[in-house]
């Protein structure tokens, strides 16, 4: 198993047949990568949130068969058939029921993924926010026998690594026996993320699940919605069975855009207060922002890089508004002939323009977002969050919100937003310089917020 963003793609490999999964950013990719395949002989396959709403466009683009929807109860018929060489085009996929899942081939993971246990407990989402295709991929709310999840979680399936020798010697090399390998090993056990869509859906669900993880002693992150906060319950257990993080899909501070976004479930004038309660179990709050809805304008775009460290915020994931084909934000566009059609796939990674917004143009709205990128991770932010988790967060949370920031911090620094996709480069306009940070005052704010931390902890020993 290779994913490309994190080893090469080995082009002389003797599999008889390459699945391909992607996301609409990356469906020029996809696609290409179809066509190298397709030349050297192999059968090409395609499935996830791409190609289940675009299944004749990945026909056309070298794939053999495309899988719509989940794939667990297809795929061993669609081997089978492609063995036979009776392969068909479309395979329509219905909502799979969650028992007997078994536990992920996390051993077919290169080691240079720092999280290697990702899971998912729970499929769908009870709410339905316009921009979100959550509803439309994995309809309903299902949950996974509890026991399930624990025998995954607790899984240290290395045994069939030692047994793949030569592969391991290989992939091993790669980060060597230093001592970040024992760290990064130390982590890798660990960590356990959801990959839930709202994994927090079911109270009695979920209450249950952590009380049988409290034992396994792992550090947990997921994705939930901003009203468990109201649960003290939920988040004790939260903090008993070693969650360090949760994220929030905040996604902006003007209640016109949450209207727009169906997203009425966020209250902002409860933002701080909620973010507060998971604080004093010392779990970090990672947060997703968008920039784009109908209520925006490039003022509020920016003015959300101090709102968002205003309400403790500890690591933000700014994106732009992207309509995803099965949202009815794409529905909607569609009609109003927002969508700028002459933009390809590459414009829907989350972070390039791809419609044309309502209160300013896509360009505007393009430089008002790399804006907001570089004032959020501007040294004053990214010194002030990480020096209020120093006081609020747990260990592992604490080391989550170092890691995260500090790797979009350094990114900053080196003017290493992300590129606009009509360019290939980052914007110019919003290229950071040093001096253009000095201009803003912002180091000095920084000594401020070093000089108040240094205040607070002395006054606190
Ligand atoms: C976990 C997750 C993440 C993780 C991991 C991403 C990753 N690279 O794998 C993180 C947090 C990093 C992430 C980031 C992003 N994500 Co995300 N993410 C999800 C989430 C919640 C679950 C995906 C998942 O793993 N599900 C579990 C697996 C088992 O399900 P699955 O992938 O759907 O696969 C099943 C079927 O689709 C099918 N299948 C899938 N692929 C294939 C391939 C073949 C050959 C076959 C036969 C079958 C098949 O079989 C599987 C079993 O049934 C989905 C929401 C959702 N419900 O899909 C969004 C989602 C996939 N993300 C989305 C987006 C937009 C992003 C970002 C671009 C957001 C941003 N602005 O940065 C980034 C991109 C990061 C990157 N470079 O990869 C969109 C994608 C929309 C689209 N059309 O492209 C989704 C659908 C959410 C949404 N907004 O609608 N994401
Ligand atoms: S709450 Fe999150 S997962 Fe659910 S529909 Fe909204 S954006 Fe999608």
């Amino acid at each position: 198993m290779i994913h490309q963003q994190v080893e090469p793609i080995p082009y002389d490999t003797d599999a008889d047949l390459i699945a391909l999964s992607f996301f609409s950013g990356f469906a020029p990719e996809a696609y290409r990568l179809a066509r190298e395949f397709k030349r050297r002989g192999k059968i090409v396959i395609a499935g996830g949130p791409h190609a289940t709403f675009w299944v004749d466009e990945c026909l056309a683009h070298d794939c053999d068969a495309v899988i719509i929807g989940e794939a667990e109860a297809l795929w061993a018929q669609l081997l089978d058939d492609a063995e036979h060489g009776a392969l068909q085009k479309k395979h329509f996929g219905q909502p799979t029921s969650l028992e007997n899942i078994p536990t992920p081939r996390y051993d077919l993971l290169s080691p240079r993924f720092f999280v290697r246990r990702v899971i998912q407990a729970t499929r769908g989402c009870p709410f339905a926010c316009s921009f979100c295709s959550v509803p439309a991929i994995n309809p309903g709310y299902r949950t996974r026998p509890v026991a399930d999840v624990i025998r995954d979680i607790a899984t240290e399936n290395t045994e069939r690594i030692k047994n793949r020798k030569s592969e391991i010697g290989n992939r091993k090399s790669e980060i060597g026996n230093s001592p970040v390998f024992s760290v990064a090993k130390f982590w890798q056990r660990k960590i356990v993320w959801f990959w839930d869509d709202n994994l927090t859906a079911r109270r009695s669900y979920i209450k249950e699940l952590l009380r049988a993880m409290i034992p396994l002693k792992k550090w947990w992150l997921t994705q939930a919605s901003m009203e468990i906060a109201q649960d003290p319950e939920l988040l004790d257990l939260m903090k008993a069975s070693g969650c360090i993080g949760v994220f929030f899909g905040i996604e902006s501070f003007e209640k016109e855009s949450l209207q727009t976004a169906n997203k009425r479930h966020n209250r902002v004038e409860y933002y701080r207060e909620r973010i507060e309660k998971v604080h004093t179990r010392g779990i970090a709050v990672m947060a997703g922002f968008i920039a784009g809805f109908d209520g925006d304008t490039p003022e509020s775009i920016v003015a959300m890089a101090d709102r968002l460290s205003e309400i403790g915020v500890d690591v933000p994931f700014l994106s732009v508004l992207t309509p995803y084909k099965g949202t009815a934000l794409y529905d909607k566009m569609e009609e109003e002939g927002k969508l700028l059609k002459e933009r390809g796939w590459q414009f829907y990674n989350g972070y390039n323009v791809a419609f044309q917004p309502r209160q300013m143009s896509a360009d505007e709205l393009l430089f008002a977002h790399r804006a907001l990128w570089r004032r959020a991770f501007s040294p004053m932010h990214i010194v002030r969050r990480i020096a209020r988790g120093a006081l609020r967060l747990r260990l592992g949370a604490l080391v989550l919100s170092l890691a995260m920031n500090g790797f979009y911090g350094w990114k900053a620094l080196r003017g290493n937003a992300p590129l606009d996709m009509g360019t290939r480069a980052v914007p110019v306009k919003v290229k950071p310089t040093i001096q253009s940070l000095a201009r803003e005052n912002q180091f000095m704010q920084l000594v401020g917020t070093a000089l108040r931390v240094a205040s607070f902890r002395q006054s606190k020993l």
